[in-house]
């Protein structure tokens, strides 16, 4: 029984941490960790809110309960959270032709012709999967929270989005401590769409399966500098490409003035950079495009020490390892 089985052992008798095999052993992948809990930590917006609390735990529970090949639940979503979206839907909107990438502009009009994404309501699961199954066959699964960095990039190796299902608190609409619906919808959604950063998420993903707790760290600020807090430049500007910049609209403004300091994305310097997860970021890393950014992943990834391979198989959704002699 894999549930069982913490420890894999490599030949050399090295052990190397379990991870899913199977797409439907991400089920075992989805421990949070406590941080920005409103229930506990002033910080939180909704820190006190008794109704929003209850709200939360009821989606968090039914997210909890989900597992591979379940229907994904409907949420009926309150008058009131409809509200919250529409404003920052529209605060964002007047920021996306001069701070976002031409590849999240591009995704998201598709997203809005086809009636996925819209400021008039929150969008279901569901329909966020059908479009992304065309665009890239990523899917997205419900989560209760944060998780921790291993089982959130397991998932990414099976082209799985662990998404949260509650919204952020409607006293404070432009800023979210935590990932909520609209980080994970207008964020990230738009961008899983292109295939690019449908690879390079799937390749940081793939090479966390069995990691070293300190590869993890590293694969995981990797990610955080370029899937939730890139840059990229076109025409000479600042455009963001990662998704807690397009979810939040004082940070985007930020990340693309003069103010923080921007470097060049170098996946072995950015690795090893020490981030900021309760503020603006004071230094962000541009790309030159997409392409580059993948190009430059993949010759990192590849030059982690690991002593094995990964494939993953689309048809059966599976990963099969290869030895090195
Ligand atoms: N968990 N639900 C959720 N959503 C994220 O975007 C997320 C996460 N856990 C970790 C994480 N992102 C990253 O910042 C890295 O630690 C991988
Ligand atoms: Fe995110």
């Amino acid at each position: 029984d894999l549930k069982n089985i913490s420890i894999y052992k490599s030949d050399k008798g090295e052990e190397i941490p379990w991870f899913p095999r199977h797409i439907s052993e991400l089920d075992q992948c989805s421990k949070c960790v406590t941080k920005y809990e409103p229930t506990t930590d002033p910080r939180h917006p909704g820190h006190g809110d008794a109704t929003y609390i209850a709200r939360r735990q009821f989606l968090n529970d039914q997210a909890v309960n989900f597992r591979h090949g379940d229907p994904i639940p409907y949420v009926e979503y309150t008058k009131e959270e409809h509200a919250t979206w529409k404003a920052v839907y529209e605060k964002l909107k007047t920021l996306h032709e001069s701070h976002t990438c031409l590849s999240y502009r591009k995704n998201l009009k598709m997203l809005e012709e086809e009636g996925v994404l819209t400021a008039e309501k929150i969008p279901q699961i569901v329909d966020v999967n059908k479009y992304l199954m065309r665009k890239t066959g990523f899917m997205l699964r419900p989560c209760s929270g944060l998780l921790s960095a291993r089982d959130f990039l397991a998932s990414l190796a099976y082209r799985v989005f662990q998404t949260t299902t509650y919204l952020r608190h409607h006293g404070s609409p432009h800023h979210s401590p935590e990932p909520d619906l609209v980080h994970e919808l207008l964020g990230h959604v738009p961008m899983f769409s292109d295939p690019l950063i449908a690879q390079m998420s799937q390749d940081i993903g793939l090479m966390s399966l069995g990691a070293t707790d300190d590869q993890i760290e590293k694969l995981a600020t990797v990610y955080w500098f370029i899937i939730e807090f890139g840059l990229c430049r076109e025409d000479g500007k600042l455009k963001a490409i990662g998704a807690g910049l397009l979810s939040a609209y004082g940070e985007l403004m930020h990340a693309c003035s003069d103010v923080p300091d921007h470097k060049e994305f170098d996946p072995r310097v950015t690795a090893v950079q020490t981030y900021e997860d309760s503020d603006y970021q004071p230094l962000y890393f541009v790309a030159h495009s997409l392409q580059d950014a993948l190009i430059k992943l993949r010759e990192y990834a590849s030059s982690m020490p690991r002593s094995y391979g990964v494939i993953y198989d689309p048809l059966t959704q599976s990963v099969r390892l290869i030895k090195k002699v």
